[in-house]
């Protein structure tokens, strides 16, 4: 069943698959090839966060409407001197925040590609923790043929996942890949038939749900860590407390405040 919580977006369709703990969220301009613009960043941000917020989701699909685009990035009819503009009067470029969200977002959100991820939305695809690949899809930076690039998370997280040369070579080239080719360098997990896109998506995202969603949570912490630097070590930090406020020793400290006692932590071994 699809629980349709996102009446009010206009750029984004955000369903929910009720009982399963699958979100999706479908950028929605396919008459742009899924382009964004600071509007639809902010509604990707909202349901990001809703989903997060929702205990019964465990996996978020990321996706473009249609089957020639997942995103194309930044909308260049919306570029001005300071970043994307819509409703206001000066730029934007709040997809480097929907970035930093779903890399600290503790759940695993799938990139399901079909057609272009380019440019801004080649960023956004290896941000997520995973990504399927239709075989119609192709993947490639355009920033430097159009006066742009992503020297954040588009530079650093691509060296680390393909090496720096094959990095330098998709930046300085601006060349697009195919899905094989992009499945050969390790952008992406794997690569179907169009029409088995979905199919698939939902069984990787089955599979997961099945495991714990702690040991998932951090998993995923773990391998952004040493890349997220001090931002990765309070995730995990985070994390660590998370779980420290669940055991009897944790809430010693709590009760013994709360009693106004002196807490006695000398029942808990020091462990090895
Ligand atoms: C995506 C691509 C390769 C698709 O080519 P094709 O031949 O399949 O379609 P076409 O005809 O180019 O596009 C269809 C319609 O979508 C619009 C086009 O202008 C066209 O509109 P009409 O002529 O039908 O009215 N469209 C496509 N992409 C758009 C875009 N990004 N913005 C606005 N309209 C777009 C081909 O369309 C393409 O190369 N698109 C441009 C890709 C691009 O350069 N993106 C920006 C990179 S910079 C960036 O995203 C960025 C950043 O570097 C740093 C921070 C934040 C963002």
């Amino acid at each position: 069943a699809i629980d349709d919580s996102g009446k009010d977006f206009a750029d984004i369709i955000y369903d929910k698959a009720v009982g399963e703990g699958i979100a999706k969220i479908t950028i929605n301009r396919p008459e742009r090839r899924n382009a964004f613009r600071p509007e639809t960043v902010k509604e990707l941000m909202r349901a990001f966060n809703d989903a997060r917020d929702d205990n019964s989701i465990g996996v978020i699909i990321l996706t473009g409407k249609g089957t020639k685009a997942f995103c194309s990035g930044g909308d260049q009819l919306l570029r001005g001197k300071d970043g994307y503009v819509d409703y206001d009067s000066f730029g934007r470029l709040n997809v480097l925040d929907l970035q930093v969200q779903i890399r600290r977002l503790p759940k695993p959100v799938i990139a399901m590609v079909a057609g272009y991820a380019v440019g801004g939305g080649h960023v956004l695809h290896m941000v997520c923790d995973l990504t399927i690949a239709a075989d119609n899809a192709v993947f490639g930076q355009t920033g430097p043929k159009v006066g742009s690039f992503d020297a954040g998370y588009g530079a650093s997280i691509m060296s680390r996942l393909i090496g720096p040369k094959r990095a330098r070579e998709m930046w300085y080239m601006t060349r697009f890949y195919n899905a094989k080719e992009a499945e050969k360098m390790g952008l992406v997990n794997t690569v179907v038939p169009l029409e088995k896109l979905e199919e698939e998506t939902v069984k990787w995202c089955r599979e997961i749900l099945r495991n714990s969603p702690m040991a998932i949570r951090l998993c995923k912490a773990a391998i952004n860590a040493a890349d997220d630097g001090h931002a990765g070590l309070q995730q995990i930090g985070g994390d660590a407390t998370l779980l420290f406020y669940g055991t009897e020793e944790g809430n010693e400290g709590k009760n013994g405040y709360l009693e106004r006692r002196k807490p006695d932590f000398s029942r808990f071994p020091r462990l090895p």
